[in-house]
C-alpha cells in the first residue's frame, strides 16, 4: 500500500508510527485508517519489533474521525468505519507488538479511543484529550464507551462521554488515562527509554503479559487466575524461562531468544 499519512520508522526492535495529516490536525479518513491498519498488519508479521510508538505530526496526536467525511455517510458506510476502527483498535490490543501512544497534542474522538487501545500511554503537558462525539450529535464509534469507563470507571467515563468536555494531559493522568505527562520536548525520549527497556525483556513474555492482562480483564477473576496458571505452565517450557534464571544465577544479564 503507497501510505501517504501515516510514516513507519523501524530502528531495531522499536518501531516509531507518525500519523502525518497535520493539515487536518491528523483526522482519521478512511484512507487514514486503512493505513495504519496496513503499518499494524506489517509490524504483526515482521516478528522481530517488540515496541511501537505511535505519535502525531503536528500540533494533534490525532483529532479524531473525520468529520468532513463522516458527514457524507450514511448508516451502511458509519457500520463499515465502525466495523474498521474496531477492527484496526483490537489488532493494536491483541498484537505481540507493545504500542506507546505519545500524545503530543490533541487526542479527540477516534484519536482517544486509539490513546485507550495502547498498552501505555505517555503525554506531552500541550496535550488534550476527550470524546467530544457528543457536541456532533453521535457518541464513540471505536469502542470508547467500552474502554473509557474500564479505564477510569463509570462515573468519571461518563461525565467525559456526556459532557464533551476536553481535558488537559494533567487532569488524564490524575484519572488514570495516561501513564505520565512530560515536557514536549522530553516527550518521544520517554516513550523510547520505556519502548527500550520494554525491548530488552522476552517476547514470550510481552506477548504473554499483554493476553493476560487484557483478557483477565473482561472475564471473572476465577477464569482469570486459571489463564494465569495456563501462561505460567507454559512459560516453563521457554528458552527464555531458562535463560532468565541461569542468567540470574550466573549473575549476568539474560539474553532473550524466543519469538
Ligand atoms: N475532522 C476533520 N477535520 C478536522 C478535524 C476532524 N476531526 N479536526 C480538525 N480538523 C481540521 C479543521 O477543520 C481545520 O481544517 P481547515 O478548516 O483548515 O481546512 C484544521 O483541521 C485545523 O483545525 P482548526 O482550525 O479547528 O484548529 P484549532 O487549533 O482552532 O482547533 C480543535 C483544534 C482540535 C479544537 C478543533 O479542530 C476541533 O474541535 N476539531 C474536532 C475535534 C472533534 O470533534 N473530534 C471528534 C471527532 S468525532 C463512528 C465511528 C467513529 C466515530 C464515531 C462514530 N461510527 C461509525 C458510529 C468517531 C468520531 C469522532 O472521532
Amino acid at each position: 500500500m503507497d501510505r501517504q499519512n501515516v510514516v513507519l520508522i523501524k530502528e531495531g526492535p522499536i518501531a516509531t508510527i507518525k500519523m502525518n495529516r497535520p493539515d487536518a490536525l491528523n483526522a482519521l479518513n478512511l484512507q487514514t485508517l486503512a493505513e495504519l491498519s496496513d503499518v499494524i498488519d506489517e509490524l504483526e508479521k515482521d516478528g522481530f519489533v517488540k515496541c511501537a510508538i505511535l505519535t502525531g505530526e503536528g500540533k494533534a496526536f490525532i483529532a479524531g474521525a473525520d468529520i468532513k467525511q463522516m458527514s457524507g455517510m450514511d448508516p451502511m458506510d458509519a457500520k463499515k468505519f465502525a466495523r474498521m476502527g474496531h477492527a484496526v483498535l483490537d489488532s493494536m490490543e491483541s498484537s505481540k507488538v507493545v504500542y506507546i501512544a505519545a500524545v503530543n497534542g490533541f487526542a479527540l474522538g477516534g484519536g482517544c479511543e486509539i490513546m485507550m487501545a495502547c498498552d501505555i500511554a505517555i503525554a506531552s503537558n500541550k496535550a488534550k484529550i476527550g470524546q467530544p462525539e457528543i457536541n456532533l450529535g453521535i457518541h464513540p464509534g471505536f469502542g470508547g464507551t467500552q474502554r473509557l469507563p474500564r479505564l477510569i470507571g463509570r462515573m468519571r467515563a461518563k461525565e467525559l462521554l456526556l459532557t464533551g468536555d476536553n481535558i488537559t494531559a494533567d487532569e488524564a493522568y490524575r484519572l488514570g488515562l495516561v501513564n505520565r505527562v512530560t515536557e514536549p520536548d522530553a516527550l518521544l525520549p520517554a516513550a523510547r527509554e520505556i519502548a527500550g527497556k520494554i525491548a530488552s525483556k522476552s517476547a514470550v513474555q510481552i506477548s504473554f503479559i499483554k493476553t493476560m492482562v487484557n483478557k483477565g480483564a473482561d472475564i471473572d477473576l476465577m477464569s482469570a487466575k486459571e489463564l494465569e496458571i495456563s501462561y505460567f505452565i507454559a512459560s516453563f517450557s521457554t528458552e527464555d524461562r531458562s535463560e532468565g534464571m541461569k542468567a540470574f544465577i550466573e549473575k549476568r544479564r539474560p539474553d532473550f531468544k524466543d519469538r
